[in-house]
């Protein structure tokens, strides 16, 4: 039930940026613009803007644009995770890595295109929000993006590799690295449904741990996947001496770990009742994954 949802969700996804992108000039970097956002990818992302978008009343047209930022910063994220300079990885999506594909240089370029699409997919004028609003929405995203995020994550995970780290210091590099972004996530639609200061706080908090959950069942997979599932290939994190909160506690209790932590994500999640439903299945999925 809850795959078809996330490949309705999906496909609702690729055909606005689809639709965005066709609209752009037509540049040399547009074919691997495309190729690093629409070919393949969960927009698991998208789905959770969508169902958190529910407990607030939001319906996919107010939050479009929002999927659409979130899946661009998300791409140019991976297509320089694949680089040989960073993680040197040939596969993603079960498809050749966009550097593979059209060469490095033309891959970093495509990757910085598709972080500033995201700001101006914001900016967008049929992106009915209030510019106060998409001014907050832009300094949020742009910090969760940079160093104090993503860029800043993926800098602690490459100086960690081969070293000994402590439980907090994986976790405070999963969070950036990946929580971030989740946290914009549940955040957005607080802020765009008009919630208080307090509220919008607890939905950051709570995307950091969904986005903390995510990076975890990631590790395992990378443990215990398959490459015909994941589209990418696995027991990299091992051959590399990654820090991971497995190489730190071992899986039994990094499991015990995740399964507490969804616990209280799901916990978090009752006072919404019947709204939460897509956001629990969600949640539910993330750990259950096999791709
Ligand atoms: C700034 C030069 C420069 C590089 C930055 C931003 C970055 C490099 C790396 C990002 C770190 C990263 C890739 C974290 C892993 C997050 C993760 C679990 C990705 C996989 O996400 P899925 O499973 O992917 O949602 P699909 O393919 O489904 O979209």
């Amino acid at each position: 039930m809850i795959l078809k949802r996330l490949e309705k969700n999906g496909k609702s996804v690729n055909n606005f940026l689809k639709s965005y992108l066709n609209k752009e000039k037509k540049t040399a970097l547009l074919s691997p613009i495309k190729y690093g956002v629409l070919s393949g990818g969960k927009k698991v992302r998208s789905s959770i803007i969508i169902s958190v978008g529910k407990l607030f009343g939001l319906n996919l047209s107010k939050l479009i644009y929002l999927c659409g930022a979130v899946e661009c910063i998300h791409s140019y994220s991976l297509i320089h995770d694949d680089l040989p300079c960073m993680d040197n990885d040939k596969t993603r999506r079960g498809k050749p890595s966009t550097h593979v594909k059209f060469g490095e240089s033309t891959a970093v370029l495509a990757g910085n295109s598709l972080l500033t699409l995201a700001f101006e997919m914001i900016t967008n004028k049929n992106f009915k929000v209030s510019p106060l609003i998409k001014i907050k929405l832009i300094k949020n995203l742009s910090s969760y993006a940079g160093h104090t995020g993503i860029a800043g994550g993926q800098e602690l995970d490459l100086r960690y590799e081969k070293q000994k780290k402590n439980l907090n210091q994986i976790i405070d590099m999963q969070i950036k690295k990946t929580g971030k972004l989740f946290n914009f996530c549940c955040y957005a639609p607080a802020l765009i449904a008009r919630k208080n200061f307090q509220e919008q706080k607890k939905m950051s908090k709570l995307g950091e741990d969904i986005g903390l959950l995510f990076q975890l069942a990631d590790d395992f997979l990378d443990v215990k996947g398959s490459k015909k599932n994941t589209g990418k290939s696995i027991k990299k994190d091992e051959k590399k001496g990654k820090s991971t909160l497995i190489k730190n506690l071992g899986i039994k209790k990094s499991n015990k770990y995740a399964k507490n932590l969804q616990t209280n994500i799901l916990s978090k999640l009752k006072k919404h009742g019947k709204k939460a439903e897509e956001l629990n299945n969600i949640v539910k999925f993330i750990l259950e994954r096999k791709f």
